[in-house]
């Protein structure tokens, strides 16, 4: 199958990793779409003839999240379980870039690189394959299309459950490229198995941090602000930011939760005109960082950032005049 817009090396790859010891290292705190994509990896390289360990760092953090591990009978190791890691064995970044804040600088090489987010900071990997797409899943997808490797039932759901989840159900950051592998994958995915995965991802605690999002909520024309008090997964502060865009007013959503002495965000736009990668780097420079896609972003306020945002009467003022000053600001 040839995939259209892009020329392939899945090859070079291949030759590449061939007689290594390789590991897939997702980015930190893994979620569904990079653990399916580097399911999906370990099975096609294992298929062309190179072994390799899934790897990360921090912990799985959802019950969903491992329960679909569990479903997929994906093997994914800590790296305090991985003692032997040298500096000669190869690394390939899944879902994640070298020298970003969400990845942790392991003993391996990094050799290759297979990820959908915009590149922060500049590696030269031996093989880098970074294209701006909803999930890492559909570029993984990718390489059974045009290498016409075996796919089977198995990594074929975990593929699609990852790019549903990453991209919410095709209504975040989706492109042509995603709906492509979508009809690919569905055509050999067990389609019930992820209608009844993802109808099952909200766990009772899930509910507090929305209770304390939604009491607290904040419009100023039509931007969403809300803050948690208390520390929450990643996918979790996510959630909580698409929840706050669906409201009808709302077009850019900010939420943000306690962390480690300052605060994780989580940035969404569904506007045409805005950039939430651009406006979350601006508003959080000198005070932590962030960054990400045109629809979503990421950011932090790290302890020093805290410690200057206190100078402040009102942090969380502070906060929504800093985000709306980024958004004012000309592209
Ligand atoms: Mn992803």
């Amino acid at each position: 199958m040839e995939v259209q817009g892009y020329d392939m090396e899945w090859k070079r790859l291949i030759d590449l990793l061939k007689d290594h010891m390789v590991y897939l290292q997702t980015h930190n705190f893994p979620d569904p779409d990079a653990l399916a994509a580097a399911y999906g990896m370990q099975v096609f390289l294992g298929a062309n003839g190179v072994d390799s360990i899934i790897c990360y760092a921090g912990k799985i953090e959802k019950n969903s999240t491992r329960r679909m591990i569990e479903e997929f009978g994906i093997e994914a190791v800590h790296i305090d379980e991985l003692p032997n890691m040298a500096e000669a064995d190869y690394i390939v970044t899944i879902d994640a870039q070298k020298y970003n804040s969400n990845i942790t600088d392991f003993p391996g090489d990094e050799v290759a690189c297979i990820d959908h987010h915009p590149t922060m900071v500049p590696c030269n990997y031996a093989y880098s394959d970074i294209r701006i797409c909803g999930a890492c899943c559909s570029i993984v997808a990718s390489y059974f299309a045009e290498s016409d490797t075996t796919l089977d039932t198995n990594t074929a759901t975990a593929l699609l459950y990852g790019i549903k989840m990453d991209t919410d159900s095709f209504n975040r950051g989706v492109t042509d490229f995603d709906i492509e592998m979508f009809a690919y994958l569905h055509k050999l995915a067990d389609n019930q198995k992820i209608v009844s995965m993802y109808n099952n991802n909200m766990e009772i605690e899930d509910l507090h941090a929305y209770g304390e999002a939604i009491r607290n909520i904040q419009i100023y024309e039509n931007v969403g602000f809300a803050r948690i008090s208390f520390d929450c997964p990643d996918g979790l502060i996510a959630m909580i930011s698409d929840f706050i865009l669906g409201l009808d007013v709302v077009q850019l959503s900010v939420v943000y939760a306690k962390r480690a002495g300052g605060y994780k965000f989580s940035v969404r736009n569904e506007t045409a005109h805005y950039h939430a990668g651009t406006i979350t780097q601006r508003a959080l420079e000198g005070i932590g960082g962030g960054g990400g896609h045109f629809t979503m972003a990421g950011g932090v306020i790290t302890p020093e950032g805290m410690k200057e945002l206190q100078s402040h009467s009102d942090v969380d003022f502070e906060i929504r005049r800093r985000f709306l000053e980024a958004i004012k600001q000309k592209e």
